[in-house]
């Protein structure tokens, strides 16, 4: 989940950002993912919380798709495949599933072919999937380098601390609504880069708020992360609205929400929100003050359900397989 958020591509092909980033790995909310590539298979099967899906579309061929035609041009493996994904949340809610779905298919394959991918060989092959997947490879708090290079070789994600280290900070998931968005995060910000007269400004002052948050991180200073993050959303959020045709990823109950919070701050109670590309809100506290975040929250009835996170452990291969 981003803190300093990814919002634009210089390079589309190798999912390449304008802007550098930051999130945190949630423990909260998983993929588990299972992959078998096999000679004797007829053709490629991609199993997604158990419903077989169909591989002629277009969003299976511009997501799945894509990423087994780079990973057999890489490996010059030519056996279909089947994938079984899971996830323990809501799907294309703005909730990062693109992330945690690409992060986990890049180290099963990782584990099922074995390449011996290190953790940023990782990161760069889930970054083909999807971009906030680069990120979501390690655990704890993690930055995606912009980079510089054309061939993005220096563009990847990279552990600022471990998950432990900030053990207080938490993220509650406030889930105002289960519906798929209308508009994908992807056509989303390249719709955005083109149109917003906002844009410059999001790029202008993104670094700046990654050196507050990552040194905020550093020092868990919950004040300099909270309030950056909240203002770095904002301002993402505003290349989206003032796009044409807008986009208002916002619900009348995300607007709720962001005031509550902004409220109970004035009010001594100290937390603060960020949005993605969705209507969903999440709410970044410290541990003393969650029980009492989540009764106000439970109490405005506008929640479809609410997930306590908190830093969690990247990528793992477990035993533990789906077929
Ligand atoms: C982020 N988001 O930093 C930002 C904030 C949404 C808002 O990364 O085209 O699904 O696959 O690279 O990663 C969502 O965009 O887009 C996203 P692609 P992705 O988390």
């Amino acid at each position: 989940m981003a803190l300093v958020k990814y919002w634009g591509k210089r390079d589309t092909g190798l999912m390449l950002p304008k802007n550098g980033s930051i999130s945190m790995t949630t423990d909260g909310l998983f993929a588990h993912t299972t992959v078998e590539f096999n000679p004797s298979f007829k053709e490629d099967k991609f199993i997604f919380n158990g419903l077989l899906q169909d591989t002629t579309t277009d969003a299976y061929k511009e997501y799945v798709g894509f990423f087994l035609g780079l990973v057999r041009k890489m490996t010059k493996n030519k056996d279909k495949v089947k994938i079984s994904s899971n996830n323990n949340f809501p799907t294309a809610a703005g909730l990062a599933s693109s992330a945690a779905g690409f992060a986990a298919l890049a180290a099963a394959v990782n584990g099922a072919l074995g390449l011996g991918l290190n953790e940023k060989e990782l990161s760069m092959l889930a970054r083909r999937g999807s971009g906030s997947a680069t990120r979501s490879i390690s655990g704890g708090f993690v930055e995606w380098k912009r980079g510089e290079k054309e061939d993005g070789t220096d563009s990847y994600g990279e552990q600022i601390v471990p998950p432990d280290y900030w053990q207080d900070f938490r993220m509650l998931f406030c889930i105002t609504s289960l519906k798929e968005k209308k508009v994908k995060s992807r056509a989303g910000m390249s719709q955005t880069l083109k149109t917003s007269p906002m844009y410059p400004g999001w790029l202008s002052t993104v670094g700046e708020d990654l050196n507050k948050v990552r040194q905020g991180i550093k020092d868990r200073n919950f004040t300099v992360v909270g309030r950056t993050a909240e203002e770095n959303c904002l301002k993402m959020h505003s290349t989206m609205i003032t796009t044409k045709p807008s986009i208002i990823y916002w619900k009348p109950e995300t607007v709720k929400l962001m005031h509550a919070v902004m409220d109970w701050r004035d009010d001594g109670l100290e937390s603060y929100f960020t949005m993605d590309a969705g209507p969903q809100v999440k709410i970044m506290c410290l541990e003393k003050d969650l029980e009492e975040i989540k009764g106000r929250v439970q109490k405005l009835g506008i929640t479809e359900e609410i997930i306590v996170s908190k830093p969690g452990s990247g990528v793992k291969l477990t035993g533990e397989h789906l077929f």
